[in-house]
């Protein structure tokens, strides 16, 4: 992938082939990689990609449950929806943050996904219909998305890594209130069961969909799995958190929407109908049903916000100013 002649991320050292293995040597040593240390430019530039579209999904991934705080059913269930809520900005700020250890500003990653060219999860562009979807949110979506990142806590970027810990922790604790919701609905009334039902009809398939394209499709994969970003290629994850979530939706009595669905005794997994690439081509290139809704909000949130940050900045300059006149 590189040549000679490529100048690594510090914009000095050349990419060498020898430069090239020493780095390779300390990835395979499973040393971690910080943020000044030498490292290749593709290296950076696919962290950038990665961690500022996670950060991003963070942020936007708020829209959908928040939509749904002032409806909770009980003040118990809209104190938990508010603090999971919470923590997903809070997921948000450690990523920009170790975004911008590797050179790229929170204001720049921003404008790239108010401007459409930096991607956010595909989930997040479905709308939240029902109660019932607080629950499958943190039942699927949190359980994809712990699938995913529990791996990443091994990812060989240290800042990475480090933040994914404390996610991890957090999303565990969403995955159970959400199971718990989707429970109490699958042992209620007869129409609450069927809001579940409803429920996990529009959300599975969706939620396999957070994995990533098939392997086949996967252009990044070979690449982040060289560089241990990756620990598992996207179908390798997608299997993993269909086998543990066919035997929760069995224990809720729900069924899943794929009729496709069977146990497979040789590969001791299950082997499910096909995946709709075309409508996960349509949501992730923007056409979504709520993608124009979801940057319109956070267009809006940026916009609002934007005399914090300029007070904020003047303030900051002013207790310069009196630091340097006090000296
Ligand atoms: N949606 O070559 P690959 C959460 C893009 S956090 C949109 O396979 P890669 C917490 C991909 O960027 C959820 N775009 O790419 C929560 C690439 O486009 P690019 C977010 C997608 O990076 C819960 C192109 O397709 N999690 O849920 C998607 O090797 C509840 C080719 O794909 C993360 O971001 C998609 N689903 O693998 C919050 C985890 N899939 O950039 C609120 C970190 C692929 O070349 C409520 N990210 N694309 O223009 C990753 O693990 C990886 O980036 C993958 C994609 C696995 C998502």
């Amino acid at each position: 992938m590189y040549s000679q002649g490529l100048i690594g991320a510090d914009n000095r050292t050349e990419e060498t082939p020898e430069f090239l293995a020493r780095f390779q040597k300390r990835i395979d040593a499973e040393e971690k990689i910080e943020p000044k240390d030498e490292m290749p430019e593709g290296y950076r530039r696919t962290l950038v990609r990665q961690i500022g579209q996670h950060a991003h999904s963070e942020i936007v991934g708020m829209l959908p449950e928040g939509n749904w705080i002032t409806r909770a059913p009980s003040l118990r269930r809209k104190a938990a929806l508010l603090a999971k809520v919470q923590d997903e900005g809070g997921h948000g700020l450690y990523l920009y943050s170790a975004a911008e250890t590797l050179g790229v500003s929170r204001e720049e990653m921003t404008e790239e996904l108010l401007s459409g060219k930096a991607k956010y999860s595909s989930i997040f562009n479905y709308p939240t219909l029902s109660w019932a979807d607080m629950g499958t949110i943190g039942w699927l979506v949190d359980g994809a998305a712990i699938m995913n990142q529990i791996p990443l806590c091994r990812c060989s970027f240290g800042p990475y890594a480090r933040a994914m810990i404390r996610v991890c922790k957090e999303e565990s604790f969403h995955q159970r209130q959400g199971y718990e919701i989707v429970m109490t609905l699958a042992q209620g009334t007869p129409e609450q069961k069927a809001m579940a039902q409803d429920s996990l009809n529009r959300w599975w398939w969706p939620s396999l969909m957070m994995f990533g394209p098939h392997d086949a499709d996967s252009q990044h994969s070979d690449q982040s799995m060289a560089w241990k970003i990756k620990r598992f290629t996207n179908d390798e994850l997608r299997q993993k958190f269909i086998d543990a979530t066919v035997p929760q939706a069995e224990y809720l009595g729900l069924t899943i929407p794929d009729p496709d669905l069977k146990w497979n005794e040789d590969k001791g997994g299950y082997d499910h109908g096909p995946i709709d690439w075309d409508e996960f081509w349509r949501v992730v290139k923007g056409h979504g049903p709520m993608a124009k809704d979801r940057i319109k909000a956070r267009k809006k949130a940026w916009d609002d916000g934007a005399w914090v940050r300029e007070a904020a900045l003047a303030h900051a300059e002013k207790r310069r100013a009196r630091k340097i006149a006090a000296e």
